[in-house]
């Protein structure tokens, strides 16, 4: 079956005892048993819930997985993850991460004796020269967040498992609807559910999707243990949510690809962050492993000072100055004050995440209404 037909139909059967044709939500936390120490499927929702099954496993067929695992957010996903490593591991990870990743790596992964190392993934010879031995964790995000950076999934994963590391892609930006890491050789897919598998802006959820039954079973150990999944509510809008995720995602990346012409030509942008540009250094690895579109996330430079840029993320009425994003509203942000603020100042120089860069999440509503929307901001900061 097709992609958007398995959204539709793979883990949405229709409910055998009513004939409904939206499985029902089971909000039970808990099942009675056939008999004292006899378990029958479902025993206690922290281990396993109808509804939570149902979303796993539509996402496991859209992400081509063996198994699906569904978290209380995007971030309550990568901690499993990281919760798998022990003292001594080293995780090497692109400098290109949610702000969230980076203080859960470095702030708090640290305390378990674990160290990371960030490098520029985009060329995977640092890739090569920043494994060491202990290297158990290879961590990419692509597109990148805030800077759209792209990383070649198969070459890291050849270099990872040359290495005996595990290969996990945060594949947020992009959504199985544009890339499908497995395919290419990674290990662990992560999504923050949050953005566009919800894509309503009405849920906080995450996700990780393996092709290795035995890995499967090693993080379902951790995240029973530890107790972060996903409530079946947010399960239930999530499965909703996917049943459009290709025709959301196909759509609001064609409109993000014309507004990133329009910014590119724009006499007050500096420079426009955005694959689907042939100047993106990224973009020929992004047109060989994103389908369908080159995602819906665009930042740029704004030709101006701080104080002009807090300005332009201000005076839109649209895109709504908010962090998340991924939602069939559009959003705007400052990552250097908002979705990265939780980086070090030094890194987040380091790493090119300037006080100038405008972060957009372009939604699904007509791009003249938000091409307008942005005029009227360009003219907001030069008056
Ligand atoms: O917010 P949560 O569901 O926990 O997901 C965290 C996360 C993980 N990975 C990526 C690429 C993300 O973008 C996020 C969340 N990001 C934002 C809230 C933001 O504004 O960038």
């Amino acid at each position: 079956m097709h992609f958007r037909t398995r959204a539709i139909h793979v883990g949405n059967e229709h409910c055998p005892q009513t004939g409904a044709v939206v499985p029902p939500l089971y909000l039970a936390s808990t099942f009675v048993q056939p008999g004292a120490g006899e378990w029958g499927e479902f025993d206690y929702s922290r281990s396993g819930n109808p509804t939570r099954k149902a979303f796993e496993t539509t996402l496991a067929s859209l992400e081509g997985g063996c198994g699906a695992l569904a978290f209380a957010s995007g971030m309550a996903a990568t901690h499993c993850v990281t919760a798998m490593l022990r003292a001594g591991d080293h995780i090497v990870a692109g400098s290109d991460i949610y702000g969230g990743t980076y203080r859960l790596f470095h702030k708090v992964a640290n305390r378990a004796g674990i160290t990371v190392s960030l490098v520029d993934t985009t060329n995977p010879a640092n890739l090569e020269q920043a494994i060491t031995p202990a290297t158990k964790l290879v961590w990419i995000e692509t597109p990148g967040n805030p800077r759209l950076s792209i990383t070649d999934i198969a070459a890291s994963a050849e270099i990872a498992h040359r290495h005996g590391a595990l290969l996990g892609v945060d594949s947020t930006f992009a959504s199985p609807a544009l890339t499908r890491p497995l395919e290419l050789g990674a290990d662990i897919v992560m999504h923050s559910a949050t953005k566009y598998l919800g894509g309503h802006s009405d849920l906080l959820g995450g996700a990780l999707v393996v092709r290795d039954q035995k890995l499967r079973d090693e993080l379902y150990f951790v995240q029973n243990a530890t107790g972060g999944v996903m409530g079946p509510w947010e399960c239930f809008l999530a499965s909703r949510g996917m049943k459009t995720l290709e025709l959301r995602v196909r759509e609001q990346s064609k409109t993000a690809h014309r507004l990133a012409e329009w910014l590119a030509a724009h006499p007050q942008v500096n420079r426009v962050l955005y694959p689907g540009l042939q100047a993106h250094p990224g973009h020929a690895v992004a047109c060989r492993q994103m389908d369908g579109g080159f995602g819906a996330m665009l930042t740029f430079e704004l030709r101006g000072d701080f104080q002009q840029t807090k300005k332009f993320v201000q005076s839109t009425k649209l895109f709504g100055l908010a962090v998340s994003l991924g939602a069939v509203e559009s959003l705007i942000e400052q990552p250097a004050s908002m979705s990265h603020a939780s980086y070090d100042a030094a890194d987040r120089a380091k790493h090119g995440i300037s006080d100038g860069l405008i972060r957009l999440s372009v939604g699904l509503e007509a791009i003249e209404d938000l091409q307008d929307d942005l005029v009227e901001a360009f003219a907001k900061v030069t008056e």
